[in-house]
């Protein structure tokens, strides 16, 4: 089958041949994976090119460990999703970090506290999810930056309610879409979106919500404010709202658990299964083990199923909370 490539694809090829430095080249081979249609036809170019995409991240690790200055920070995703944090200086990123999970940054009164991006785990309910602060963005912010923002699950949009949030959003969205990041709410992308360009969804939070302690402002920035995009005021320092952040936080990464059983015993509640939303019981068997997708005759679920251990085909779509037990 032919490839089918638009001419974008060709483009971005061309940035990879001349890149300089690993940071172009991943950015452009990230751009190639995203124009790249899904068909039978662009399989292996797909895997080749992850693969060296792959490489390239590792090989940034390795020098990094050696102790020679890489111009590149990846973040391995870990936990139930990966959720970035973007936005201007000092409105509080580190802070929430600090606030939301054991990481321990450094938080300045000045801009350009943080320089390299730094993981924690947010803890929520029986899952983690994990949360990366970055630097700044800005006009001057390094690709290494925006990559780790193209390769999250979602983000978090910081701005800061005492100082101009409604300015501050619209650079950081607009910084944002020059690297090719178009942010979608809860519907999802809205209309056609540019080939080789990166939807993620994103969630708004307005900090200092201490300085606010009437609401008041927040009220304005969310009349005056059309983005669309989920929004909630916090307090990262006062602790304000940070559990409703959290859950806004996990029903924005579209993800479901799931507890496998084996039959006549009882499912381990804190260890769920992490699935995408929409998940089938034949993806659940996949995740556990590839073999069992084969072997998977039916299933019984307790849950979302119209009665306890009700027997289900492998294309039922599994529901959060679902307990569910693999027949092969
Ligand atoms: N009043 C108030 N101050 C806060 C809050 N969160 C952070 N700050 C203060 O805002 C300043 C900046 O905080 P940081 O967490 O370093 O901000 P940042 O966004 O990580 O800044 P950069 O790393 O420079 O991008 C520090 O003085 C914090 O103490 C908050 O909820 N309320
Ligand atoms: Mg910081």
């Amino acid at each position: 089958m032919p490839a089918n490539l638009p001419p974008e694809y060709f483009a971005a090829e061309k940035r990879f041949r001349e890149a300089k430095t690993p940071a172009e080249k991943v950015a452009a081979l990230e751009t190639m994976l995203a124009i790249m249609p899904h068909h039978k036809g662009t399989d292996k170019l797909r895997a080749l090119l992850r693969r060296k995409l792959a490489k390239l991240r590792e090989e940034q690790e390795s020098r990094r460990g050696k102790g020679a200055r890489g111009d590149l920070y990846s973040v391995r995703k870990e936990g139930a999703g990966q959720v970035a944090m973007a936005g201007p200086p000092n409105v509080g990123k580190s802070q929430l970090l600090a606030s939301l999970t054991k990481a321990n940054p450094e938080i300045g009164d000045y801009p350009f506290t943080t320089q390299r991006p730094q993981a924690g785990m947010i803890p929520f309910e029986n899952v983690k999810i994990q949360l990366v602060d970055l630097p700044p963005v800005t006009e001057h912010t390094d690709p290494w930056v925006f990559s780790v923002l193209r390769n999250a699950d979602l983000l978090l949009l910081v701005v800061d309610i005492s100082a101009d949030p409604l300015g501050e959003l619209d650079l950081t969205k607009d910084l944002l879409l020059k690297q090719r990041i178009v942010l979608v709410g809860e519907g999802g992308p809205d209309g056609h979106l540019q080939p080789g360009t990166f939807p993620k969804r994103a969630i708004v939070a307005v900090n200092k919500g201490d300085l606010d302690p009437g609401g008041e402002d927040f009220e304005a920035f969310r009349e005056l404010c059309h983005e669309g995009l989920p929004m909630i005021e916090v307090s990262a320092k006062g602790g304000h709202n940070l559990e409703e952040l959290k859950r806004k936080i996990f029903f924005m990464l579209e993800i479901i658990r799931v507890y496998p059983k084996p039959p006549g015993k009882e499912p381990d509640r804190d260890n769920p299964v992490v699935l995408k939303k929409g998940s089938t019981v034949e993806e659940l068997a996949e995740e556990i083990h590839k073999d069992f997708v084969e072997k998977l005759r039916y299933a019984r679920i307790w849950g979302s199923a119209k009665f306890d251990g009700q027997r289900v085909h492998k294309d039922y779509v599994l529901q959060d909370g679902d307990v569910v037990e693999l027949h092969l």
